[in-house]
């Protein structure tokens, strides 16, 4: 084997040449073993990381009066690459007054997204709980009727700007029935959760619709009852894309967790983690690299979402349940989630140390590997001119 002829070379940092057959044999062999752990081969965000693996997200809830704060807006840009809304899309927010309709809040968190090149998970269109107190003293087909103007007008005024919806959230009873839970929007029919499919649908046809809820980590009453209603509504046509799990977890983490997200894939929706945190303990790390690992595992599993960034942001107060603490740094729960995402181990990964003495060695062949794969890809060599 000969190495290119590297004096030819125009200046800077210049491909070579493939050689991927012969050369993945001789890596060691030619002193580039260094390279392939060298700090540009593992991306170092957990948006950058997901993206890599199948173009997946790796989101965080956000709330609009936080914006402003730049700790936060800098662990945002840096770390996240989707947003949710924590409240600012749900229907107390957006439609205030029966018809009148206030999206400033909502439009705070849209336009620093797109302004980022992230993407938009909505939520939520409908839900038993942050209704309007006028859309409360509703029943029947009033209701029936406000709560569809409501997916019409809202999905309409996104339209083009939302990856995915959670079109209807928490209609699930907790427990052993896997039956609905009861609310004024239950009492209106059983078919008001397809009549807001088929309305968000009709109003962005570009945006992945999801059921979502919580309690539903694994295979359980509950997660039964929804798979039975998705498995009901891809038979008769109802449009559903996806399937939210909030995932906010505790201490531990249902062994069946991935194979209960492969179950719903394998219906013909996507899958998504939602609304993801973990109580701070000593499994903190581990779950969210679980969690991290199912979805990875999961092909039809699109992204995570963290609900919240720093633990002081988090509704879970006293629980500290997120990646960042208080004063914006990475916690151990962040670096295991990072390694997992980029196909390492959930130990914390020690810092890559070049073994050819520099950050740019002119004297070596760096390999571009494929982490999943551990195949060589291509062939780089350095000059400093
Ligand atoms: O409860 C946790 C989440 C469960 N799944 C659906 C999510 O939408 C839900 O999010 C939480 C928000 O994180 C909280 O921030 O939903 C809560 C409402 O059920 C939100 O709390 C509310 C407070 O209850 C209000 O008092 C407050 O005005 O947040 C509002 C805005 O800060």
């Amino acid at each position: 084997m000969h190495p290119p002829n590297r004096s030819a070379r125009p200046s800077g940092r210049t491909r070579l040449r493939r050689f991927l057959s012969i050369l993945s044999a001789a890596v060691v062999a030619i002193g580039v073993s260094a390279a392939i752990s060298a700090p540009a081969d593992a991306a170092s965000t957990l948006g950058a990381s997901a993206a890599e693996r199948g173009g997946r997200y790796f989101g965080a809830a956000v709330a609009a009066g936080r914006l402003g704060d730049s700790t936060y807006v800098n662990i945002l840009n840096r770390e996240f690459n989707s947003v949710t809304a924590e409240n600012e899309m749900k229907w107390s927010s957006t439609e205030p007054q029966r018809g009148s309709f206030n999206y400033t809040s909502a439009n705070r968190i849209v336009n620093h997204a797109l302004g980022q090149g992230m993407k938009i998970r909505g939520h939520a269109l409908l839900w038993h709980q942050q209704q309007p107190g006028w859309a409360q003293g509703l029943s029947g087909s009033d209701l029936r009727n406000a709560a569809i103007n409501h997916v019409t007008q809202v999905a309409t005024y996104f339209r083009g700007k939302i990856d995915s919806w959670d079109v209807v959230n928490e209609a699930f009873a907790d427990g052993g029935s896997g039956g609905r839970r009861d609310s004024n929007l239950q009492r209106t029919g059983n078919d008001w959760i397809e009549a807001a499919f088929r309305a968000a649908d009709a109003a962005d046809p570009g945006a992945k619709l999801c059921y979502n809820d919580y309690n539903t980590d694994g295979i359980n009453a509950k997660s039964t009852g929804i798979y039975n209603m998705v498995r009901d509504f891809k038979a008769r046509g109802v449009p559903i894309d996806c399937v939210g799990f909030q995932s906010h977890l505790g201490g531990s983490i249902s062994g069946d967790y991935q194979a209960n997200l492969q179950r719903f894939a394998d219906l013909g929706v996507d899958v998504q983690i939602t609304e993801l945190d973990v109580a701070q303990g000593s499994n903190q790390a581990n779950i969210y690299a679980t969690v991290t690992r199912a979805c990875l595992a999961v092909s039809r599993c699109n992204g995570i979402t963290v609900w919240g960034i720093r633990d002081s942001d988090s509704w879970r107060t006293g629980e500290n349940p997120l990646l960042f603490d208080a004063s914006g740094n990475k916690k151990a729960a962040y670096t295991s989630t990072l390694n997992a995402l980029n196909g390492g181990s959930t130990n914390p990964t020690p810092t890559p140390t070049p073994t050819s003495g520099g950050p740019i060695d002119t004297n070596a062949w760096y390999v571009l590997v494929n982490r999943t794969s551990g195949k060589a890809l291509d062939v780089y060599g350095l000059s400093t001119a």
